[in-house]
């Protein structure tokens, strides 16, 4: 029953409660097709105050996690386990997260995420438990919750039976390299604006080479990088 297992080391586990409610991906939580457990670093803190932070060597702005909670929080979920399940810290120095990286993340039975908050993790981390850094974008935020939680979200979706039906993620924008064709739905006249004759006639031929022909002309019009060969 259970096809992949997430575990998220973070010092705000609260955050991650809306993605498991009711959403597609809460469903499959509750189907038990996905696992997903938050652990508190805190929880793991030595230090009289649970303080999870410190300040840099060297000096400078800002603060940094602390390596003992983190490394505690990590072996937490790795004792009693048979295998030792990849390790991936959201950052923007990391690799991007492309659809390409989340099916290559989907044959993962088992992935733990750590986000990292102020200036960011003791580089130690890093170099001992860390397997992969991933960067959902060339943008800075505050922590790497947002960043877990999408990718939790674009690798679930593509887990068997969690989205409603199979096919449902194979012809779509980005698995294919192009974008979406246009799509309508009723009413056939909106304000004046009526829906494609070529959708309304019932050829499915006719319809296939119709979106096909969309999502090309679409792709060169807004996003022409996504059809020029990639230097991979
Ligand atoms: N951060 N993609 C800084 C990101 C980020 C991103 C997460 C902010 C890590 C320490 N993570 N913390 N962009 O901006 O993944």
């Amino acid at each position: 029953m259970l096809c992949m297992r997430f575990d998220v080391l973070t010092i705000f586990p609260d955050m991650f409660t809306p993605i498991l409610m009711d959403s597609i991906i809460g469903r499959a939580v509750k189907s038990g097709i996905l696992e997903i457990n938050t652990i508190n670093i805190r929880d793991f803190s030595k230090d009289k105050h649970f303080k999870t932070d410190d300040y840099p060597y060297g000096g400078g702005s800002g603060m940094v996690m602390t390596p003992q909670p983190i490394y505690d929080a990590w072996q937490s979920v790795v004792n009693g386990l048979d295998y030792v399940p990849k390790l991936v810290y959201l950052s923007p120095q990391g690799n991007c997260l492309t659809q390409k990286k989340a099916l290559e993340l989907r044959e993962e039975k088992h992935i733990v995420l750590l986000c990292g908050h102020y200036e960011g993790i003791d580089e130690r981390i890093i170099e001992l438990i860390v397997d992969e850094e991933v960067s959902i974008g060339d943008y800075v935020l505050t922590g790497g919750e947002l960043p877990a939680m999408v990718l939790i979200d674009c690798v679930s979706r593509l887990v068997p039976g969690v989205l409603p039906s199979e096919e449902a993620f194979s012809n779509e924008s980005h698995y294919s390299g192009l974008l979406e064709y246009p799509q309508y739905t009723r009413p056939y006249d909106f304000m004046g604006k009526t829906v494609p004759e070529t959708l309304i006639s019932g050829h499915h031929a006719n319809i296939d080479k119709w979106r096909q022909e969309m999502s090309l002309k679409r792709t060169a019009q807004k996003r022409p990088d996504l059809l020029k060969p990639s230097p991979l």
